[in-house]
C-alpha cells in the first residue's frame, strides 16, 4: 500500500497518520518529531554561524549518535575535520536492519529534509562535498520519496554547486544495501558503498582518518544529523535543556510486541524503563529485549533503570514479551537471526553463532541436558570476546541474559538426561 502510494505521487502530509503510530509523549526542547523546521532554515543558520561555530554548538549540545553507540557527534565532525585528506565524505547510516528497529524508517519517511539538511551542515563543519545515504535494501520502496527530495532541495540551491554558501559545492546520492545485516556496521558499510563484500575492517583507523575510498568519512546515523540540524538552528544549550548530563536530548524508541502502543515513542533520555512501558500501555511484561537483538534482554528487576547511555543504554527499540512468551523461543530466534546473518569472515562468528543455534534447538526441542547449558555458556563467552566485529560480539548477549535472568524457561525443558556438565554454570554467568 504505502509503495503504491510512493508511486501515485500522493503527498506524504495526506498519508495516514497511523501508518507512522508516532506517539509524541514529548513536546519540549530537543524533541525530534515537534521540533521540524522550514526547509533550508538550518542550512542557513550555519552557513551563517560557519563550521567552528557549528562544530562549538555541537560540543554544547552534547549530542551522542543515534546508531547505538553513542560517540560524541562535535568530537566525530572534528576529528574528520583535522584528518589529512584531499578530500572527506560525509556517510549517512540508513541500514536500519537491527530487527524490532524502525525509528530511522520514520524519520526519512517524515524528515528527509532535516536528514539532508543535517548532511550537508556535516559537509560544512568538516569540509566535505559529497555525501552519501547508504539506504537499507528493504526501504527500496521510500527511494522515489527520497531522490525527489534531493531534486527539489538541488533546484531550491540548497544541494549542488553552492550548497554551502560560500562558492563551494555539496550534493548527496542514494546507495542501495543488498539486504546484510552486517553492513550496518559502520566499516563494511563502507566496504559496501565501495563495491566490495561488507566486511568489517579493523579499527582503528576510524573511518574519521581513513573511510569511503581510504579518505576522512563522518559516518553517523538518520537521526544524529537531524538533531545536528536541529541544533544548528536553535543551539547546543537548546539541545541539551533535556535529558540527562551524560545522555542530552532525546530517544527515539521503537516499540514492538505485547503493548497496546506499539510504534514510534519519544521521551527524555534519563526516563525509566517502567516508566516507558507504561507510556505505552504494556501489561503482565516478562522481559524486555532492549535495543534490538544485539542489545540486552532485561526483567522486571531492571523496570527502575534509566534509559540513557550511562544506564540501560539504548538509541533504537524496545521489543516487549509477557508473561505467556516462552524466553527460550524468543532467544532462539534470535540466533537464528546472527548465524543467518553472520558474514563469515571470522571463525569464533561463523563457527560459534552455528554452534550456539543447535545447542538452542536442541533445548527448544527438549532433547539438552545442564551440559548443554554449560556449553552454550561457554560458547557464547569465546564468542563474545573473539569475534572480529560488534556481530559477533553481541551476538551471544541475550542468550547469556535470558539465562540469568529466565533460567527457569530452560531448566523446564531439559531432558533430564546426559552427562554432569563439570563446568561451573552460575559461577560463569556471574
Ligand atoms: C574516532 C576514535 N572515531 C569510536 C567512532 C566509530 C563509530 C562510533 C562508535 O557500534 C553499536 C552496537 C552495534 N576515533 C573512535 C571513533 N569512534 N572510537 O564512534 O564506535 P564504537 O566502536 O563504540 O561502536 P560501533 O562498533 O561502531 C556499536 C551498533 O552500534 N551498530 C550500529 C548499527 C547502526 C545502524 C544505523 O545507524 N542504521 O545500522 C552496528 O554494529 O549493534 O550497539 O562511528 O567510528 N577513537
Amino acid at each position: 500500500e504505502l509503495a503504491e502510494l510512493v508511486e501515485a505521487g500522493i503527498a506524504l502530509e495526506a498519508w495516514p497518520r497511523e501508518w507512522f503510530s508516532v506517539h509524541d509523549n514529548i513536546r519540549r526542547p530537543g524533541a525530534i518529531f515537534t521540533t521540524s523546521f522550514a526547509e533550508g532554515e538550518a542550512l542557513a543558520a550555519a552557513r551563517a554561524l560557519g563550521p567552528e561555530a557549528v562544530l562549538a554548538e555541537l560540543e554544547v549540545s552534547g549530542l551522542r549518535g543515534r546508531g547505538g553507540a553513542g560517540f560524541r557527534t562535535a568530537q566525530k565532525w572534528r576529528f574528520c575535520r583535522e584528518s589529512e585528506g584531499d578530500a572527506r565524505y560525509i556517510v549517512c547510516n540508513a541500514d536500519e536492519g537491527e530487527p524490532g528497529t524502525f525509528k530511522d524508517r520514520v524519520l526519512l519517511t517524515r524528515l528527509p529534509d532535516a536528514l539532508f539538511e543535517g548532511m550537508t551542515i556535516a559537509g560544512l563543519a568538516v569540509g566535505a562535498h559529497r555525501g552519501l545515504l547508504y539506504l537499507r535494501a528493504e526501504y527500496e520502496y521510500l527511494r522515489p520519496l527520497l531522490e525527489a527530495v534531493l531534486v527539489r532541495r538541488r533546484d531550491a540551491g540548497l544541494l549542488g554547486a553552492d550548497a554551502l554558501g560560500t562558492g563551494e559545492g555539496f550534493d548527496i546520492a542514494i546507495h542501495m544495501g543488498a539486504g546484510a545485516y552486517i553492513c550496518g556496521e559502520e566499516s563494511a558499510l563502507i566496504e559496501s558503498l565501495e563495491g566490495k563484500r561488507g566486511q568489517a575492517r579493523v579499527r582503528p583507523p576510524f573511518p574519521v582518518k581513513r573511510g569511503y575510498v581510504q579518505k576522512p568519512t563522518v559516518v553517523n546515523n538518520v537521526q544524529t544529523f537531524i538533531q545536528a540540524a536541529q541544533i544548528a538552528l536553535r543551539g547546543g544549550a537548546w539541545f541539551a535543556a533535556q535529558g540527562t548530563e551524560k545522555s542530552p536530548g532525546s530517544v527515539v524508541l521503537s516499540v514492538s510486541g505485547d503493548v497496546a502502543r506499539r510504534g514510534i515513542h519519544e521521551y527524555p533520555f534519563g526516563v525509566t524503563l517502567g516508566e516507558v512501558l507504561a507510556g505505552c500501555g504494556a501489561y503482565a511484561v516478562k522481559a524486555v529485549q532492549v535495543g534490538g537483538p544485539s542489545g540486552h534482554l532485561v526483567g522486571p528487576a531492571d523496570f527502575r533503570r534509566r534509559i540513557a547511555f550511562e544506564d540501560l543504554a539504548t538509541t533504537g527499540s524496545l521489543m516487549v514479551f509477557d508473561t505467556s512468551r516462552d524466553i527460550v523461543a524468543v532467544v532462539q530466534n534470535f540466533i537464528h537471526f546472527f548465524e543467518h546473518e553472520s558474514c563469515g569472515f571470522c571463525t569464533p562468528c561463523r563457527v560459534g553463532t552455528t554452534m550456539l543455534r543447535r545447542l538452542v534447538d536442541r533445548v527448544a526441542a527438549g532433547q539438552a541436558s545442564e551440559a548443554d547449558l554449560a556449553e552454550i555458556v561457554a560458547t557464547s563467552l569465546v564468542t563474545r570476546s573473539a569475534s572480529h566485529c560488534g556481530l559477533g560480539q553481541s551476538a551471544p548477549l541475550s542468550l547469556l541474559d535470558a539465562l540469568q535472568r529466565f533460567r527457569a524457561d530452560f531448566d523446564t525443558k531439559l531432558s533430564g538426561q546426559g552427562s554432569d556438565p563439570g563446568f561451573d554454570l552460575d559461577g560463569a554467568l556471574a
